[in-house]
């Protein structure tokens, strides 16, 4: 109490000082509130700043964004790791790094891919067919809704290279389902979740093969590519059925739309009114094909022709209809709406938008789309209103050449806001303020919407722009993907740190900026450097919203969520099986002890050990390894787990705990003595 009342004097004292060197008018509130306490160490605090070189604004800086030791955070933000292939979860605003989470790439530290079974699962059905794939690209995370806003319950995020969606379970931030998604190659931004947690959405990104297409076939040749381009290369809008127990994707409940082939790209679903709908942008509408050696023009050339793109504008409710109708093809394993029926049934309609869009963002109503052109200075914003005003009164200026309506222009937009040079992404406020990145400008952008939110000269207008450092890609708010977005904060993604950290080689960290919304202007608080991977995108929910699991309940199985069958409740369960050809474990580990701790082995056996973490203290976990065996397990604390693999070569073999677990924790370990006969 004494020291707690110490700090505040120490603070007040200090703020008033501030104010007489900056006259901050914002300073001046914090100071009112604290002016009365008396205090004994603003000579300190002063000594300290001025020391490290502190400005004052700095310091308020500092004390916005600071949680003091054993302080916890307000909210929890979400990042894609890149081709790192993992997930980040960051506390705001101290911008602590408190988890990775293994998605794509086997990790040690969590016993990710070295041999546990719940681990194994997730991976094995990454690749089939092509085992050997152990890494992904995570871009675009998307939490699981209800009622248009962040439920804690799950989290998806696709990998842009192998077209494949994983699925992250927020009661112990375990990956526990990794699809690779029928018919595609790739995927980049159509990751999205219906207000419901219904579907999770995922689109391919550059075109793939319709190989399943007699008409195409296995083989292709360079002539088919160049020439056979619109043919033979197909889109996909892909519906993911969530089952609402597991969070897992159900592939036999899911479809897919066929769409042309156009690259789709940044994707967000309708909410409010426009529930029902989904949106993806896509770009290369001129469908060039590349091949600068056999005198085509580059991809970036061909690709930029026309003066606009298409949104694609899917009624996924009325698709479902056409599905109960049986009007589909069952394609690799999915229902398959094809390209014909999608347009005979007016599944889909275009929207021509700014050259090269980026993104596309739903504001909170549900009203508006905001979709930028990185070669366009504005954003602009559609209604959905006018969107379907458009559809119904037939509004089109024509078709593409796949015979899908294209809604007039003009009879969509709401409003345009030039914000800058090279507009990516769009977030949102709870007061109708929209903020765009602005990739060529290293800045952002605040801007209002129209109304509800802002009317007359209030709407549609420019009103704050903040430098960041450098190069952003995504932002993200407070549940600001949602109904209910909470505000206060921002956080600049960005693709250098150059000059903004000690360097630390060629290849230099990302960079997370915090920004504090809650004053007229946006004011940088925080750089967080990223030295593990790319983000992409992040999403930010409050931190009361997920709750995982404090232990696992003992023997529970993380691959089914229930008591594993072979879980044992205490060393004097443990027992050795022996039978031809196989050695069976029942162990137990705790601090500091495996029971068996020694255990014979007939050379050439198929080893199956059942691990059971029987503590039940949180944070008890411990690990399980034997080295040159490529095994290395994290047992939760309550945990069963079954590692498998082959004795193939005599001797003794120790294992070990890899957590430091207890003051004798270099003493958990034990023998695998691998017997000739
Ligand atoms: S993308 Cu990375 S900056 Cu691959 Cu969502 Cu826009
Ligand atoms: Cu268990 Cu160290």
């Amino acid at each position: 109490m004494i020291r707690f009342l110490d700090r505040s004097g120490l603070l007040s004292s200090w703020v008033r000082i501030t104010i007489a060197v900056v006259g901050l008018g914002a300073t001046f509130a914090l100071a009112g509130t604290m002016i009365a306490c008396a205090g004994n160490a603003q000579g300190d605090l002063m000594a300290v700043a001025a020391a490290r070189g502190i400005s004052p604004d700095d310091a308020v800086r500092a004390l916005k964004s600071f949680v003091p030791p054993g302080g916890k955070d307000d909210y929890l933000l979400f990042a894609s790791g890149g081709h790192s292939g993992q997930v980040f979860v960051v506390g705001l605003p101290s911008m602590r790094l408190l988890r990775m989470i293994a998605v794509f790439t086997p990790e040690p530290w969590q016993g990710y891919g070295y041999g546990s079974d719940w681990s194994e699962a997730a991976l094995a059905g990454a690749s089939p067919g092509k085992e050997t794939i152990r890494w992904g690209d995570s871009h675009h995370p998307a939490l699981s809704e209800t009622d248009g806003d962040y439920d804690g319950r799950w989290l998806y995020i696709n990998d842009r290279a192998h077209g494949r969606i994983a699925m992250v379970d927020l009661k112990d931030f375990r990956t526990k389902q990794i699809l690779p998604v029928p018919n595609l190659q790739t995927s980049h931004g159509g990751v999205f979740i219906t207000p419901d947690s219904k579907y999770v959405h995922i689109s391919s990104m550059v075109p793939a093969l319709k190989h399943w297409d007699p008409k195409v076939g296995a083989s292709v040749t360079v002539d088919d590519h160049l020439n056979r381009y619109d043919e033979i290369y197909r889109g996909y809008s892909t519906f993911l059925k969530i089952d609402q127990e597991t969070g897992r994707m159900v592939v036999e409940d899911s479809f897919q739309i066929e769409l042309p082939p156009y690259t789709q790209d940044l994707a967000d679903a309708g909410k409010g009114p426009s529930y029902g709908y989904a949106f993806i942008n896509s770009y290369n509408s001129e469908r060039a094909t590349g091949g600068v050696n056999f005198g085509r023009p580059p991809l970036e050339a061909g690709a930029s022709e026309y003066d606009f793109d298409f949104m694609h504008i899917i009624n996924w409710q009325k698709a479902e209809e056409v599905i109960a109708a049986g009007k589909f093809d069952v394609v690799n394993g999915i229902r398959l709406i094809s390209l014909e029926t999608a347009v005979e049934e007016s599944l889909i309609h275009l929207l021509p938008e700014p050259k090269s869009p980026h993104g596309v963002d739903v504001a909170p109503n549900g009203n508006y789309l905001t979709v930028s052109g990185k070669l366009d200075p504005h954003v602009t914003v559609y209604g959905f209103d006018k969107i379907l005003a458009a559809i119904e009164a037939e509004d089109f200026e024509g078709t593409d050449d796949y015979g899908i309506p294209i809604i007039r222009f003009d009879a969509a937009v709401a409003g345009q806001v030039e914000v800058g040079a090279g507009p990516l992404h769009s977030q949102y406020d709870n007061e109708g303020y929209g903020y765009t990145s602005l990739f060529l400008e290293s800045a952002v952008a605040k801007w209002s919407l129209g109304e509800p939110y802002h009317s007359g000269d209030a709407a549609w207008q420019l009103v704050d722009k903040l430098p960041v450092h450098y190069n952003i890609g995504h932002l993200a708010t407070a549940h600001g993907d949602t109904m209910n977005p909470r505000g206060g904060y921002l956080v600049a993604l960005n693709k250098w740190s150059i000059d903004r950290f000690t360097n630390v080689g060629p290849l230099l960290p990302q960079n997370f900026q915090l920004v504090d919304l809650s004053g007229e202007t946006m004011d940088l608080l925080y750089d967080m450097p990223i030295g593990v991977g790319e983000p992409h995108y992040a999403q930010i929910v409050s931190a009361d919203v997920v709750n995982p699991e404090q232990v696992y309940p003992l023997g529970t199985s993380a691959m089914t969520g229930e008591r594993s069958p072979d879980a044992i409740d205490g060393g004097d369960q443990a027992r050795i099986d022996h039978r031809p050809g196989v050695t069976e474990v029942w162990m137990t580990a705790i601090r500091s002890q495996y029971a068996p701790d020694v255990v014979p082995i007939k050379l050439g056996d198929h080893v199956i050990i059942h691990l059971t973490n029987i503590e039940q203290a949180l944070d008890a976990t411990h690990g399980f390894s034997i080295p040159g065996k490529n095994i290395m397990v994290s047992i939760d604390a309550g945990e069963t787990i079954t590692i498998e693999f082959e004795a193939d070569t005599p001797g003794s073999f120790s294992f070990y705990c890899t957590e430091f677990c207890s003051a004798l924790h270099l003493e958990m370990q034990g023998w695998l003595i691998v017997e000739e006969n």
